[in-house]
């Protein structure tokens, strides 16, 4: 679309005739004679209101992205969302892109392209979301569900976000795809970049102006990849929320994961064969005992006692405190419990003393359902 890329060295905002149509864009009546050459061959229709559907199906000849395919199926509004756990929701009207950058064959002999899936609402809020991955990746996130940022809330593209996600430039969760180094390259980074980029664009095609605001939200895998774009492409998004990022994954979140799960093997009571039971090395009531020792001391250091502690630095818990003079009881933890947590709240260290990871901020929220498993 040699045409496409013309547009775009006029215009610090893309558009194309799918944007200039609407009657919304005043840069509808800027660029008529564009409008008109790049309306597929139809200047007849130039004058017409171009419905979502249409919009969504012109799409793919209109994006002039290099070495992508991209397929576009239209959502009408208060379609009901089919089976899985959020069945029953109505979805917005919207475009769902489905894309494919740089499809190639890799050198285990595989296919492998940057995939992504991309969801424009019908009523666009002007804002974007790329939402993040999680372990080896290899799927498409469904853009329409609600993500980490929003449990309790309409999903974003119920908001009217336009919303991304990317299977990080392989198919299938296994690690197999660390056999091709374009795809650890692709899964490193590189995949992120080019969705990101590719939906931008996308989003400046379909409604005639980049996003006003862009955000990535990611946990584990995901904050990973929020903290990269943090670090390799800083001037992307306006906002990041990179929960849980799981950094070093060799070296230095999985060591994290063993060296919790050791402690808390190492005082858990045994079962009649004499095998550690790991989930009650803690129960929930001492779990509740901790929680609430950590609010009492360091909810309020943040300004607001509402149950977080979101001034980390400044909490100085000691789970000491709660160490019971005598023989264990409701009301204390025994004192391998509380060498226990001290360990793992600290971080792993090698025989020397060194730390190899992060240790964790103390929150309240390991009384909560998940902190266990
Ligand atoms: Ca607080």
């Amino acid at each position: 679309m040699p045409f496409a890329h013309a547009l775009r060295a006029l215009q610090p905002h893309p558009s194309t005739a799918a944007g200039l149509r609407r009657k919304v864009l005043p840069a509808a009546l800027a660029m008529p004679v564009l409008m008109a050459a790049c309306g597929g061959g139809n200047g007849d229709a130039a004058a017409q209101p171009v419905t979502p559907a249409a919009a969504c199906a012109d799409l793919p000849a209109k994006a002039g992205l290099a070495a992508t395919t991209l397929t576009t199926s239209y959502v009408a509004a208060d379609t009901k969302r089919p089976g899985g756990a959020a069945s029953g929701a109505f979805l917005p009207g919207h475009c769902v892109v489905t894309g494919a950058i740089n499809p190639r064959v890799g050198v285990d002999g595989k296919n492998y392209a940057i995939g992504f899936q991309l969801s424009l609402p019908d009523n666009w809020n002007g804002r974007f979301l790329f939402i993040g991955g999680g372990g080896n990746d290899g799927i498409l996130r469904d853009t329409s569900l609600s993500s980490s940022i929003s449990v309790g809330t309409p999903s974003p593209l119920g908001q009217g976000f336009a919303v991304v996600s990317t299977d990080a430039g392989h198919s299938g969760t296994s690690a197999s795809f660390g056999a091709d180094p374009q795809a650890r390259i692709d899964h490193a980074y590189n995949s992120y970049d080019k969705t990101a980029v590719a939906a931008k664009s996308l989003i400046g095609t379909r409604y005639g102006r980049k996003p006003d605001h862009s955000y990535f939200s990611g946990c584990s895998g995901g904050g990973r990849q929020g903290m990269m774009f943090s670090q390799r492409f800083p001037d992307y998004f306006d906002a990041i929320t990179a929960g849980a990022p799981a950094m070093r994954v060799s070296s230095g979140a999985t060591v994290a994961a063993m060296w919790n799960t050791i402690q808390f093997d190492a005082i858990a009571p045994q079962d009649a064969s004499g095998k550690r039971i790991l989930s009650q090395a803690f129960s929930n009531a001492d779990l509740n005992l901790v929680a609430n020792a950590v609010k009492a001391s360091c909810d309020a250091a943040d300004g607001v006692a509402d149950g977080l502690v979101n001034n980390v630095k400044a909490c100085q818990f000691d789970p000491a405190v709660l160490q019971c003079s005598g023989a264990k009881g409701a009301d204390c933890l025994s004192g391998a419990q509380v060498g226990a947590l001290k360990s793992v709240f600290s971080g792993p260290r090698n025989s020397a003393g060194k730390a190899l990871y992060a240790g964790q901020p103390w929150d309240p929220g390991l009384a909560a359902p998940g902190w266990r498993s």
